[in-house]
């Protein structure tokens, strides 16, 4: 098993989050990458950084007008004699233009951000790509022969779309892993989002294709962000049809609710026989998460592994959220153990 980090997570810092209508500060905040560091360690695991990989393989994945804007846009507010974190503060809702990007710099902002929780500040875009990389690096370690290859991606990826970021996520690490899978010649994977918040981004990302089946298990959009997707009679289009799958659970969610639909999901994910497994773990499914809803312990996440690693699938497990910040490690330690 592998464990990939880079340590130009930190350069994305600093920002504050619009939450409940009041400007916070970040709860995806670096120190969550310490303690994950920290419980690896501990477990005696060896951690390795990923290597260079172009900018274009990022199109792959994402729109190439949005790669260009997240690459230049706190530069060009700093150029606009701005300073700190940015944030949009209108958006294109119903009724109103999504076939034309604006020219000015806060239109293409609002434009293609869905949220005001994920600020951009100046280090952002060499940290989301830097977490991007260590998803592409695990990617290859599969692809060469590792059963299991960690991610420690930060920031997040899960919730960012073709064209559009939010919830935290810039670039889909997730979908880009996937996609390296299959430009390495697998010809079906999956992808298993066991993070608490639906995972949009990848939905998006994969919605027309069946080469890639998408699975999330997550708060129900009802009350739970991202609110407007995630239910469960969305199921893909075209030749996606089908290969889409989410199964929304109620607040309150303990292990032996949520160890019954994961049963499930796992036995239709089977069914599908991919060559190869793409977690989403996000880690904020636990009990003491500040922003989450559902009720496992910490003694649930190595029940979870044991569940996930029993496919006997190669697999790609890509960090996604976690905001309790002191427990994160050994939450996430628990689950790569049944891999390691
Ligand atoms: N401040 C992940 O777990 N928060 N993202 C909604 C706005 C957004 C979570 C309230 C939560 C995003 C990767
Ligand atoms: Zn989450």
């Amino acid at each position: 098993m592998k464990f990939i980090h880079s340590p130009l997570h930190s350069l994305h810092d600093g920002g504050k989050e619009l939450h409940r209508g009041e400007l916070v500060p970040c709860y995806e905040m670096p120190a969550r990458v310490d303690y994950i560091l920290s419980a690896i360690a501990r477990a005696g695991w060896v951690v390795e950084a990923p290597g260079d990989y172009d900018d274009a393989l990022l199109e792959r994945v994402h729109d190439a007008d949005y790669i260009a804007f997240l690459r230049g846009a706190h530069e060009a507010w700093r150029a606009e004699g701005r300073d700190g974190f940015m944030l949009p503060g209108a958006f294109p809702a119903r009724g109103m233009r999504r076939d034309r990007v604006p020219a000015g710099l806060h239109a293409r902002l609002g434009y293609y951000a869905f949220d005001a929780g994920s600020p951009i500040v100046e280090g952002t875009w060499r940290a989301a790509r830097a977490s991007a990389h260590c998803a592409l690096a695990a990617a290859d370690a599969v692809l060469a022969g590792e059963r299991g290859a960690y991610a420690l991606c930060r920031p997040p990826g899960h919730h960012a779309g073709h064209a559009m970021f939010g919830g935290y996520c810039f670039l889909n690490n997730a979908a880009l892993a996937a996609q390296r899978l299959r430009d390495g010649g697998l010809e079906r994977v999956a992808v298993l989002d066991v993070d608490y918040h639906h995972g949009n981004g990848t939905q998006d990302i994969f919605w027309e294709r069946d080469d890639v089946l998408c699975m999330s298990i997550h708060g129900d959009p009802d009350t739970e962000y991202p609110f407007y997707l995630g239910y469960a009679d969305e199921r893909g289009a075209g030749a996606g049809e089908g290969f889409n799958q989410n199964y929304p659970l109620p607040r309150g969610t303990d292990w032996a609710a949520y160890a019954a639909t994961l049963d499930r999901v796992l036995e239709r994910l089977a069914a599908y026989a991919p060559q190869a497994l793409v977690v989403s773990l996000g880690v904020d499914v636990f009990e003491g998460d500040p922003i989450s809803q559902f009720r496992l312990g910490s003694d649930d996440f190595p029940r979870l592994g044991q569940r996930i690693a029993a496919l006997g699938l190669p697999t790609v497990l890509v960090q996604e959220g976690g905001y309790a910040v002191a427990e994160i490690g050994d939450n996430v330690a628990g689950v790569l153990s049944a891999f390691a």
